[in-house]
């Protein structure tokens, strides 16, 4: 990246990650003061404290501010997102699913606990996410929206349905054996990846109550984000170090994933990448400076290198 709007970038999203960290660790220190049992409040501070770059947050919070929106409900409603996203990626790492021993640098849950407190880990993330989301500090009728439009975004025609398509598509159920088309690839990441992405940017637009137009060009803005995210992490796979990304890498080929790198090759895959966040920053054309770190988001997302 360059330029004082991207340097201002990286200092705002680590800003924003530093609040979110706090904010989380403030609740699950509340959280483990009742009922819930030490070995499952450990393994919810694993999966969540200390790592990710808390990209969601940080989308959910910008956009509510460039409407106007500055208030407390932001960072409860970021939280919520990744706490969501946290219980994706434990389960996502489990043996029956991706089978990844390693996760933001770190042991992965099941590794670290076991896999029976891993589920639960995720089902306690997943339920403490949308018990986070109608806690917001808005008022009713935006909250109720923030809950139904989560659950449709990770829910089974969102993240869980395209992680059931991901699945298929390596061919694990008796189906899947031939390659998936480029637009089943679009369809399958959109879902998995981009619809939370792309819930983070549009939440942030109910908590700023935007006008329809407004909220119109910033959900494009988030799709267009989420499908370029999800093929900068394919190129990721390809390109980076497991030491830089904290996860496992090269495992895609070797999975027979769906991915678009696969389809198209790793050169138009990154056409594709930069094509995408071109069009997340020209959905933003009707917005002035005040979107200045949304646009550095859309870059970093495809320039990023973990
Ligand atoms: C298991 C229900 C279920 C869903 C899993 C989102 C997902 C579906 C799986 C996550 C696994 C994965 C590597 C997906 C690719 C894109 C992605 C979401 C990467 C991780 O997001 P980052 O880069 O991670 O924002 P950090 O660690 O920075 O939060």
């Amino acid at each position: 990246m360059s330029g004082r709007e991207d340097a201002s970038f990286t200092a705002q999203l680590a800003f924003v990650a530093r609040e979110v960290e706090a904010a989380l660790a403030a609740l699950l220190v509340r959280a483990a003061a009742t009922e819930v049992p030490e070995r499952l409040a450990a393994a919810m501070r694993h999966a969540v404290l200390g790592g990710g770059k808390r990209l969601r947050p940080f989308l959910l919070i910008e956009t509510a501010r460039l409407l106007g929106c500055s208030e407390k409900g932001p960072l409860t409603a970021g939280c919520a997102v990744e706490l969501l996203h946290c219980y994706s990626l434990v389960h996502d790492d489990l043996p029956a699913m991706d089978d990844d021993d390693l996760r933001r640098g770190r042991p992965t849950v099941h590794k670290a606990f076991d896999e029976a407190t891993a589920i639960l880990t995720g089902d306690a993330l997943l339920t403490l996410a949308f018990e986070l989301m109608a806690a917001v500090e808005a008022d009713a009728e935006i909250r109720i929206e923030l809950v139904a439009f989560l659950g449709r975004a990770a829910g089974a025609a969102g993240m869980v349905g395209g992680q059931m398509l991901d699945l298929s598509a390596e061919g694990r159920f008796g189906t899947g054996e031939s390659p998936l088309a480029e637009k089943d690839i679009r369809r399958l990441q959109a879902m998995k990846t981009g619809a939370l992405l792309a819930f983070a940017v549009e939440a942030g637009a109910i908590l700023g109550r935007a006008r329809p137009r407004e909220r119109s060009s910033l959900r494009q803005y988030g799709e267009a984000l989420g499908a370029a995210f999800q093929i900068a992490d394919d190129i990721l796979d390809v390109e980076a170090t497991s030491g830089t990304l904290g996860k496992a890498t090269r495992k895609d080929a070797a999975k027979g994933k769906a991915t678009l790198v696969a389809a198209l090759g790793l050169e138009r895959a990154k056409l594709e990448r930069d094509a995408l966040a071109r069009r997340a920053i020209e959905a933003l054309s009707g917005f002035d400076e005040r979107a200045g770190l949304l646009r550095a988001a859309a870059r970093f997302t495809i320039e990023r290198q973990a």
